[in-house]
């Protein structure tokens, strides 16, 4: 009994997971595809996750020990090993099928963009704009901004914006769940991201990836206006 309770605890969690993601088609032009991808990721862990679980409720019942049934130990079933490998290689290869042609889209150079570097730092981003351009123009400012945190950084709506992030001293993560944006900034090294923000709003961020004592002081606003 105890363990059919913990098995329906498990499985409301999972169909609680799914219905997690509420902000659907807003955002960024990436957040379409994301949730897609999500969806179906968490739709197959779910199918599979039940699958596994209604096998072992199932073994729990049958095999119970006062039931005294005999068991044996299956050896080399070759069939089965290949069944399973042969299973798993196909969720792989679909789940690789899909994510393409979003990876395709976001390392595809747009026509035209404006750069915004962002460096992050214990504890705080950094953002440089492109001098003379519309955001720098809205943010008032020429070179670049600070945040120690809770600060606002404008950006234009239907503005395609390369970013290029870095660390200055471990590993942080610039993350806008709203937009469904999320990078991780590594020292020594550049990662790009195109994106557009679709729909003006405010939109959190903060860093995503435990950096030290004031991590969780890393967050800010993004306002994404229309110009
Ligand atoms: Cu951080």
């Amino acid at each position: 009994m105890k363990k059919a309770l913990y098995a329906l605890g498990i499985i409301i969690i999972g169909l609680l997971m799914i219905s997690f993601p509420t902000n659907a088609e807003k955002g960024s032009s990436l957040t379409k595809e994301t949730n897609f991808l999500f969806l179906v990721g968490m739709a197959v862990a779910t199918l599979l996750g039940l699958f596994v679980l209604g096998l072992l409720v199932y073994m729990l019942f049958k095999y119970h020990e006062a039931k005294n049934v005999p068991r044996k130990r299956i050896k080399n079933e070759m069939r089965w090993e290949i069944t399973w490998t042969l299973i798993a290689i196909l969720l792989v290869s679909f789940a690789f099928a899909l994510t393409v042609p979003t990876i395709q889209k976001i390392v595809t150079e747009p026509e035209s963009y404006e750069t915004l570097t962002i460096v992050g730092h214990k504890f705080y981003w950094e953002f440089h704009l492109e001098p003379g351009s519309q955001a720098a123009i809205a943010n008032n400012r020429s070179d670049f901004l600070v945040f120690p945190r809770g600060g606002t950084l404008k950006l234009i709506v239907g503005q395609t914006y390369l970013i290029n992030i870095t660390g200055a001293d471990v590993i942080h993560s610039f993350y806008v769940p709203d937009l469904t944006l999320k990078i991780d900034a590594v020292p020594g090294q550049y990662n790009q991201f195109w994106f557009k923000i679709t729909e003006a709003g405010t939109y959190k961020f903060t860093c995503a990836e435990y950096c030290g004592i004031s991590h969780y002081n890393m967050y800010g606003y993004i306002q994404a206006i229309n110009v």
